[in-house]
């Protein structure tokens, strides 16, 4: 009997992993029932599913991991089948039993599959038996911390402790030497015990700079097991991935296939069925040995497809929907080379926190056969606390490791993101970096290149400055003609000031430095000068942000965003972010702007610019500091006098000190 594909399926997952699996059941004709927590209510799955069941509250707890909603959801829908992605139940296997249970299909591993690979050790010993290469180490029972130690002493150190429960690089310890041991020992137990409760663990020869590369592996309930090759994601930070490749670089074919080889049989010795990853560590002289095995379909998926011109989630489908593999390991070849980077809301220059709000501009690449963008938000989208703030993957294939690499670094300065900080030009430098380009990858590839990463790019062209500059001239222009105001310079058509130009001066700040653009309105275009260089310019807005620009005889494309103050100029591939001075305003600075009187970075006094009790317009500058070898300004917050200055110059300031006491005018008065 031929089996039958599902009807509809529900996908108990958010973002792009179920955008994913939407695109895939779509094709096939499968209908799909998303579940939403309250932040996600209008979310892009939502939105792209058939159906969509609210399950709950925001927080992942009263939600994406409630079981018991998940299944009611199922059941209210008539789904067939569940599909769990990734993260949150997928490598649960109570959820799996509880699918069977319902009578629902889960698609992914049998239970058994998940429960033997989510102990360390245990997976350990079972991998061993099936002849699988492994970290010399102790996964035993004893766990005695005095037989620990010795266990230790005869391995050699260094040495990793690693809760058996653990994962992610959470509970695991390396120990340099054996005075060090006992107390590594306790605070290991000590963080596993608390969070996963159980505290056994397991001893490990360390590896030194090793190179992670997983194997992708699929098995179907007929017994049948193929690999679909490696990837190398070496290249992780805090046990995050950044960025994955497939094939891994610079393997021999010989380790290729004893890769291929070691992770069907790990699978195989657990009954393995559905789309799994086998981990190993690979060491400099090729030497390898078994991690672990995550028992889903992983984030960095997308790689292996592209290589394979293969869909896992179909697979995953079929495999599920009780049909065999849908080719033979001999029918499994591989064509060219992949890399994903993983576009994240975090900020680089603030230790990679989550950043949060909303995806007010967002523009990705066009996908093609050489690029594909996973993504679970759209423009207008937001980036929530609730979640991983993932924004997009970015995948791209060509037919070599150098023309994909280029193709990277080509679909990144494509991506257009305003609204939250993003990781996107730290990937840039990170593709670019002298280890990344040489395929000289293992774990260490970011703290290596932390000189190449922490380069700070020069300074903001004056094209820039001058499309910021008559981007703020075009809008002012279109809003007056709106307003159809006729008083207004810029509502004439034709020669808006007859006799005279008008002239005016834009003060941007970029990276605590300040660029004036002194703006010339003419008959039929304008005079933007930026120094002692004075520009010819003509240019027109549209779509609200593109602008067509003439800069001295030159066309020039760009996008301007402007959002809180800040305007995003993206140009010629780079991005950048300039603040428009308001002379009416406080100050330019964020940091001056509440009481424009704190120091906004710490630096030093460089000069004091008025005496105390003398009369100053609003605006007027009152003090310059320095910090970082740049010069800020502080301004007279309204017109009124400095009452004293609580420095001198020359004096050094901490951020966020009060500068100087300000006596305001009173309204009406002066
Ligand atoms: C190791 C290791 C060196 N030697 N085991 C980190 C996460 C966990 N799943 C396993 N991990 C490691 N285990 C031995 N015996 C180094 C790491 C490791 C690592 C592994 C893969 C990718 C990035 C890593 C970063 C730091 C440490």
């Amino acid at each position: 009997m031929k089996p039958t594909m599902f009807t509809t399926i529900l996908i108990a997952n958010r973002g792009e992993i179920a955008c994913r699996i939407i695109a895939t059941c779509r094709r096939l004709g499968i209908r799909t029932v998303a579940v939403y927590s309250d932040a996600d209510a209008n979310s892009r799955p939502v939105r792209l599913a058939d159906q969509a069941v609210h399950i709950g509250p925001s927080p992942a707890r009263e939600s994406y991991l409630v079981i018991d909603r998940i299944l009611a959801a199922a059941k209210q829908t008539g789904a067939e089948a569940i599909h769990p992605g990734y993260g949150f139940l997928a490598e649960n296997d109570g959820f799996a039993d509880a699918c069977a249970q319902a009578g629902i299909v889960f698609i992914g591993p049998p239970s058994a599959a998940i429960r033997a690979m989510g102990s360390k050790a245990a997976a350990k010993i079972l991998v061993r038996q099936a002849g699988v290469p492994l970290t010399p180490g102790y996964d035993g029972a004893n766990q005695e911390p005095s037989f620990l130690k010795q266990q230790a002493d005869a391995i050699g150190y260094p040495v990793m402790i690693k809760a058996n429960a653990g994962g992610g690089g959470k509970g695991m310890r390396r120990v340099d030497s054996r005075a060090q041991f006992a107390a590594a020992l306790l605070s290991c137990k000590r963080e596993a015990a608390a969070s996963f409760g159980d505290d056994s663990v397991l001893i490990e020869k360390c590896l030194i700079h090793p190179r992670h590369i997983e194997v992708q592996v699929f098995g179907d309930t007929f017994g049948n097991i193929v690999s679909l090759f490696e990837r190398d994601c070496s290249v992780q930070r805090r046990h995050q991935k950044v960025i994955e490749e497939a094939p891994a670089p610079s393997i021999t074919q010989q380790l290729r296939d004893a890769l291929g080889h070691a992770a069907r049989e790990a699978a195989r010795a657990v009954g393995y069925v559905s789309a799994g990853t086998v981990e190993f560590l690979v060491d400099r002289d090729g030497g390898f040995h078994f991690m672990e095995m995550n028992t889903r379909l992983q984030v960095e998926h997308p790689v292996t497809e592209m290589i394979t011109g293969l869909d896992f989630v179909e697979w995953q489908l079929r495999v599920a929907a009780g049909e065999p593999l849908p080719l033979n390991q001999g029918q499994i070849s591989l064509r060219g080379h992949a890399i994903e980077a993983r576009i994240y809301a975090e900020d680089p220059a603030h230790d990679f926190l989550p950043s949060i709000g909303k995806l007010v501009h967002l523009k990705t690449p066009s996908p093609s056969p050489h690029v594909r963008i996973d993504t679970g938000v759209e423009q207008g989208d937001t980036i929530t606390p609730f979640y991983d703030p993932m924004i997009a993957k970015l995948i791209v294939w060509d037919e070599t490791r150098e023309l994909a690499l280029s193709r990277m670094t080509r679909a990144l300065s494509e991506c257009q993101i305003v609204g939250v900080a993003n990781n996107a030009a730290f990937l840039r430098r990170l593709l670019t970096s002298p280890s990344f380009t040489a395929a000289n990858l293992d774990t260490s590839l970011i703290e290596r290149e932390q000189k190449w990463l922490a380069y700070e790019s020069a300074a903001t062209p004056d094209s820039a400055v001058i499309i910021a500059a008559l981007s703020v001239v075009l809008r002012e222009r279109a809003a007056a003609e709106s307003a159809s105001d006729a008083n207004s310079p810029w509502a004439m058509r034709d020669g808006w000031r007859v006799n005279a130009t008008y002239m005016r001066s834009l003060v941007f700040t970029q990276n605590d430095r300040e660029t004036a653009a002194v703006v010339e309105y003419r008959a039929h275009d304008y005079r933007i000068a930026i120094g002692h260089a004075s520009h010819t310019v003509t240019g027109q807005m549209r779509y609200e942000v593109s602008i067509d620009a003439v800069i001295d005889g030159q066309r020039m494309q760009a996008t301007v965003v402007s959002v809180d103050g800040r305007i995003h100029v993206f140009l010629d591939r780079q991005s950048h972010v300039l603040t428009l001075n308001d002379p009416l305003e406080i100050s330019g600075h964020d940091h001056a702007k509440e009481s424009g009187l704190i120091a906004p970075m710490p630096g030093r006094v460089v000069a004091l610019l008025v005496q105390p009790g003398e009369a100053v317009e609003k605006g007027a500058s009152l003090m310059v500091l320095e910090a970082m070898k740049m010069e800020c300004t502080i301004h007279a917050p309204a017109a009124g006098r400095v009452q004293s200055f609580f420095f001198a110059a020359g004096d050094q300031v901490n951020e966020g000190v009060e500068l100087l006491h300000f006596d305001r005018d009173a309204p009406g008065g002066h």
